[in-house]
């Protein structure tokens, strides 16, 4: 995709751009995260996963003089960081990020999950899918915010999308996966988009690819052998619409999961207290069928 519109300039949102994202279901803004934040985001990847911050199930305990790398090779993404790492926390309030969101989303504007990849040498990637599948608003207003923490290429398992792919605004089923380069036993069979529909999204640290809740996307396997690909990327949507979100049946379903951080102007649930049910967890390397 060669259209300029899908880059932010001097970090604006444009017109052109707003425009972008509604045809195309994304935009990708050159760094948007400074050398320092990235820096920041890196030495706190390593401390989530060396457990300062607390345990969290299935971290395995620290060996003495562990190297960051040899602590991060076990893992590939922790759920939920920014329920214990005050960082990750007060990242979902980027300033560049939030002026972004607040003019492709909504004035007002929630936050519902963090998740942070490492994706070392060798791990699998994210078969073909729509975040909307997992995580339904009421008005189609989820937004991924996918942060390179790490350059991200095609070897290393940057993300791929299908731009446009949104527009058709319904939740595409799902077939057994027999590919390799994914973790999902299942995907969505994207053999009827066109090839040079199916593009990659390579990036730099720093860069953020901002991206909607009905897009195809997906990432490949890291080929490589010592390079990480970290990304940390945060769910946001309308705080207008109510969540009806189950976490794939781990909790009850409720017409509105409260569990939110409010990140700009106004909650019209406000009179709804705040839940605190999600927990971080680390991602397994092999995921299963969630839901038919
Ligand atoms: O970063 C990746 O590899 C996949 C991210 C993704 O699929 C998502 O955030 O929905």
């Amino acid at each position: 995709m060669t259209n300029e519109n899908q880059f932010l300039k001097n970090k604006n949102i444009t017109e052109e751009n707003i425009r972008f994202y509604h045809e195309y279901g994304y935009l990708v803004a050159r760094g948007l995260f400074d050398p320092a934040e990235i820096e920041e985001l890196k030495r706190d990847t390593a401390k989530i996963f060396r457990g300062e911050y607390g345990h969290t199930e299935g971290m395995l305990p620290a060996i003495e003089n562990e190297s960051d790398v040899d602590v991060l090779k076990k893992y590939v993404a922790i759920h939920f960081p920014h329920k214990i790492s005050p960082v990750i926390k007060n990242y979902l309030f980027h300033q560049a990020v939030t002026e972004v969101l607040t003019k492709i989303v909504s004035p007002n504007l929630k936050c519902m999950q963090s998740m942070l990849f490492v994706k070392g040498p060798g791990k699998a990637g994210q078969s073909w899918h729509q975040d909307e599948f997992y995580i339904p608003t009421r008005d189609k207003s989820l937004i991924g915010v996918w942060i390179a923490i790490d350059d991200a290429s095609v070897e290393n398992g940057c993300l791929w999308v299908i731009p446009g792919s949104q527009k058709s605004g319904f939740i595409m089923p799902r077939i057994d996966n027999d590919s390799k380069e994914y973790a999902d036993v299942d995907t969505v069979d994207v053999s009827g988009y066109p090839e040079e529909q199916v593009i990659p999204l390579e990036a730099k640290k720093g860069d953020v690819v901002f991206f909607n809740g009905y897009l195809l996307h997906s990432s490949l396997r890291n080929k490589t052998k010592d390079n990480f690909r970290t990304a940390l990327v945060n769910h946001y949507m309308s705080a207008e619409s109510m969540l009806p979100w189950d976490q794939d049946g781990k909790f009850p379903l409720t017409a509105d999961l409260r569990d939110i951080v409010l990140v700009a102007g106004k909650d019209p649930y406000a009179y709804r207290p705040i839940a605190d049910v999600n927990q971080p967890y680390l991602r397994p390397e092999v995921l299963k069928i969630v839901k038919n």
